[in-house]
């Protein structure tokens, strides 16, 4: 019989951020303690996040004193102790957020690098990750086949402006360069061209401004 602890707490924990956008995206296990990865999918935290007062202060990171400051209100709601540790992906340590998604999702690399989600595409983002006292049994994570594999253009491939992407992997520095200059106005407002040609989920790209808005940070 499955305990239902973890079905329970994940529905909590959804409607408390429910007003902030950002959602539980799935249960993995950090050194055997039960942990819930949180994050967003499309633009789900955008309309709250730009009416926020991190993103109007003008100091830096705003997007990730936000997710704090939304994390640390969800914590102090659930019962005292049941949090041991929250970990983010930013700031030291760099925790490996991609292997935290792939656990949690079952989902896998693009030929890009970002993970793919065969109903959110290239679209899904990872803000926390909240590590767990009790030893409660979870639910199985559910393993997608990877959309890549019946994608034959593979047009991710072949979209961007300067080839960043080739066999050596992503060349980033050539990236950020393109981004930043004269040449770059379509990536940098309106999102990385190679993400945005992936069919792929396409109806959770992110809008325009959220675009704009991680392009500025990136660069
Ligand atoms: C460092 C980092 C970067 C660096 C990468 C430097 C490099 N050498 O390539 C820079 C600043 C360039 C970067 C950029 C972006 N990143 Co980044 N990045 C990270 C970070 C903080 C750490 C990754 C890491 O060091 N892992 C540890 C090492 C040992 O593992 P690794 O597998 O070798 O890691 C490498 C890859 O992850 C790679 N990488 C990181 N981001 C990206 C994005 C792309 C497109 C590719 C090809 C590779 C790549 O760089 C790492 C170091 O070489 C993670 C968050 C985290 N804590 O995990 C986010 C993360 C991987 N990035 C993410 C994203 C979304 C981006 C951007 C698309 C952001 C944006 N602008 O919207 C951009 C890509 C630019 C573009 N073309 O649009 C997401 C991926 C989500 C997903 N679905 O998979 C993460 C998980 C952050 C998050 N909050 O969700 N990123
Ligand atoms: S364009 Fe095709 S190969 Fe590239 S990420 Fe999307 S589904 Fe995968
Ligand atoms: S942001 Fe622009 S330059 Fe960078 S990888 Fe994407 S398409 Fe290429």
């Amino acid at each position: 019989m499955t305990d239902n602890t973890a079905l329970k707490l994940e529905s909590d924990i959804r409607e408390i951020l429910s007003p902030s956008g950002l959602l539980p995206l799935g249960w993995f296990e950090i050194d055997d303690q039960p942990a819930l990865l949180i994050g967003n999918i499309g633009s789900s935290q955008w309309q709250v996040f730009s009416g926020a007062s991190p993103l109007a202060d003008g100091k830096a990171d705003p997007m990730n004193r936000w997710t704090v400051g939304v994390i640390s209100a969800l914590a102090e709601k659930l019962p005292a102790g049941l949090v041991v540790q929250v970990r983010y992906p930013f700031g030291e340590p760099n925790w490996p957020f991609q292997d935290y998604g792939r656990a949690a999702m079952g989902i896998d690399q693009s030929p890009i690098g970002l993970l793919i989600h065969p109903e959110y595409g290239l679209w899904t983002a990872f803000r926390a990750a909240m590590v767990f006292a009790d030893n409660f049994e979870l639910p199985k994570t559910r393993k997608f086949d990877h959309p890549c594999d019946n994608c034959s253009d593979k047009p991710c491939l072949n979209t961007c402006p300067i080839s960043a992407f080739t066999v050596d992997g992503y060349d980033y520095l050539a990236c950020k360069s393109h981004v930043a200059g004269q040449k770059g106005t379509a990536c940098r407002e309106g999102g990385c061209l190679a993400r945005l040609a992936c069919p792929v989920g396409s109806a959770h790209q992110y809008q325009k401004p959220h675009q704009a808005f991680h392009m500025k940070a990136y660069i």
